[in-house]
């Protein structure tokens, strides 16, 4: 009898006509093959092996370097449960039309089968995956983002259990590429690109857009979040979740260094993308980090801005998109020392210095495994997750939005997530640096209507008996001139100091109409280039400002209609009424 696993795989074949299935287990064998004939292709190129060993360097379609939210479908069998903030088709008619792209897609190609796990191999939160592809550049990195083969499939044994995603690169062609959650049937397809979260299912497909499904429907969350532990000078070590839009800032913060004038100070990595936070039996949130490795933004990335991560990227890495240095070394815009005088594009055109154009794409990233980053907590594998006292919620805005506030409750906390908004970034195609409403940083990555996701939040938060404090958070405030009123990286610790002083009850507070403000002394800035004056600008809270947000707010949940819960239309009011006393 064949199992499930083997009846989809079969199904599939049928269907895309491989010339091979290759089923993957897993193994540094296999990863040494495949990479072997990914050079031997040009799909992959060596980078210097004496300073970079086991590093690679791989060119995507130019046409194929960042999400394609626009060509991202939630296809649930009601358009109202997909909601106004995901695009919908029906899913006969997506299975129809996508169908017949991935229709021989194979031929000529092998098939890899990739079994992955998706969260501690022994947790009870995790969940595995099967992902087809016919990419041998998808395979080898689902090996380093998740625990991927042997593990995978002796869990899932006969299981009919499992998530199916089914991927080919097509064409690459965009006006043939379709990214398709079936929710209902815990089925993705992807077609017509390689790029991370298009291509790596495990990540923004499964564990964000169908998470957030299943997390409903179980009483979870599954979140775009980072998970951190800090450790105090008394050695307690305080759990903090944090969500803040694509190349917002969550693998920096994750890998916090502490500057030296914060002695004692400790930041360990738990998770630096996703989040899946459970209610616990002792009424606290606990997390998992359902990845194994980092897919991280590789410009702005030093040794200043996060120097974890530059020692885990020197070994078993692969750089997508990124320049290279004539010794062969990658190179992007913001790295540290002087930039080489020339270097190859990452389209692979020569650049000189003079040169206009970025030498690596501002999306270009890299692909390393989380176990070598120096930062690793000694929980980031513990099945039981750790537990979080405090959620941040962050965007990337100029104006209005203080450095750091609290909420005054959970429902508040949820109102807080649920206005956010940032400025767009590289990570997905489209203009940049357009503030646009990204509530809790999931805008791209909730599975269901948004509105419906609100009222999940609040329902989680009543079954909590001691729920997370929940923040806003922002480091890219401006000075009119337009330069940042806070230096941000290793100096974000001063803000998280006086986040887990509060969560510990350990100091007071400044009660605002928008809420909880720390007192000018509450934000440690000794020995920083902040004056007085520009701290004030930081937490300024400008009644007429806010006064004029909210009417955007508003209008923005009106586009959730009766899905949205009357809690947070309350909060609007309350907010209203205490900007106007
Ligand atoms: P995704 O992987 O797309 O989800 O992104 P991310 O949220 O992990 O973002 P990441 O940490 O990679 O940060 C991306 C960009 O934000 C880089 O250009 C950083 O230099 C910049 N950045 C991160 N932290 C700070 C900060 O504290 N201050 C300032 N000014 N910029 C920051
Ligand atoms: C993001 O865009 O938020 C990422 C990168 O983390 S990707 O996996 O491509 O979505
Ligand atoms: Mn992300």
């Amino acid at each position: 009898m064949p199992t499930p696993l083997e009846r989809w795989v079969d199904e599939c074949a049928q269907l895309t006509r491989p010339k091979n299935i290759h089923w993957c287990d897993g193994s540094e064998a296999e990863y040494q093959k495949l990479t072997k004939e990914m050079l031997a292709s040009g799909t992959l190129m060596e980078l210097n092996q004496r300073e970079y060993p086991g590093c690679y360097l791989h060119r995507s379609d130019p046409s194929d370097v960042a999400r394609t939210e626009h060509l991202t479908f939630v296809c649930t069998s009601k358009k109202d449960d997909a909601g106004p903030n995901n695009n919908w088709m029906p899913p006969a008619e997506a299975k129809e039309k996508v169908g017949a792209l991935f229709s021989g897609a194979m031929k000529d190609r092998t098939m890899y089968v990739v079994p992955y796990i998706m969260g501690p191999t022994t947790s009870r939160y995790s969940q595995v995956g099967v992902e087809l592809t016919d990419s041998p550049y998808v395979a080898v990195s689902m090996r380093t983002m998740t625990r991927m083969g042997k593990v995978a499939s002796d869990r899932l044994g006969s299981s009919d259990h499992f998530v199916r995603g089914l991927h080919s690169i097509g064409d690459l062609n965009p006006d043939r590429r379709f990214i398709l959650h079936f929710p209902e049937e815990r089925l993705l397809w992807s077609v017509g690109s390689g790029y991370g979260g298009n291509a790596l299912l495990g990540k923004k497909c499964h564990a964000l857009r169908l998470g957030s499904y299943m997390a409903r429907e179980e009483g979870w969350l599954a979140e775009h979040m980072l998970i951190l532990g800090i450790e105090d000078p008394s050695g307690r070590t305080t759990y903090v979740a944090a969500a803040f839009p694509s190349a917002c800032g969550k693998t920096n913060l994750a890998m916090l260094v502490p500057p030296v004038s914060q002695k004692g100070y400790k930041v360990w990595t738990v998770g630096e993308d996703i989040a899946w936070m459970h209610p616990g039996p002792d009424g606290r949130l606990w997390a998992i980090n359902p990845e194994a490795g980092f897919f991280g933004v590789a410009p702005g990335t030093n040794m200043k801005t996060n120097p974890n991560v530059m020692r885990t990227i020197r070994t078993n890495t692969i750089f997508t998109n990124v320049a290279v240095t004539p010794h062969g070394t990658p190179y992007w815009e913001g790295m540290d020392g002087p930039p080489p005088h020339e270097a190859i594009d990452w389209q692979g055109k020569p650049w000189t210095l003079d040169s206009t154009t970025k030498a690596a794409h501002p999306n270009s990233r890299f692909t390393t495994p989380a176990r070598q980053c120096p930062a690793m907590s000694p929980e980031w594998e513990n099945p039981d997750g750790v537990p979080i006292s405090a959620i941040l919620f962050g965007g990337r805005r100029a104006s209005l939005i203080p450095l750091v506030y609290q909420s005054f409750n959970w429902q508040h906390g949820v109102f807080l997530g649920a206005t956010m908004a940032s400025e767009t970034t590289a990570a997905a195609t489209g203009a940049v640096g357009v503030v646009r409403r990204d509530p809790m940083a999931m805008l791209p990555f909730c599975g269901y209507n948004m509105g419906d996701y609100f009222a999940h939040w609040l329902r989680v938060g009543k079954g909590l008996t001691n729920p997370p404090q929940i923040f806003r958070v922002n480091w890219f405030r401006m000075s009119p001139e337009g330069k940042y009123l806070w230096p941000g990286f290793g100096e974000n610790l001063r803000v998280l100091r006086w986040v887990l002083n509060r969560v510990h009850g350990e100091v007071g507070a400044a009660e605002t109409p928008i809420g909880y403000l720390p007192y000018f002394s509450g934000i440690d800035v000794t020995g920083l280039d902040v004056s007085a004056g520009t701290l004030k600008e930081l937490l300024d809270v400008d009644k007429k400002e806010w006064a004029e947000a909210v009417p955007g707010q508003k209008e923005y949940f009106q586009k959730y209609g009766d899905r949205m819960p009357k809690e947070l239309w309350q909060e609007c009011e309350a907010l209203e009424k205490r900007l106007q006393s």
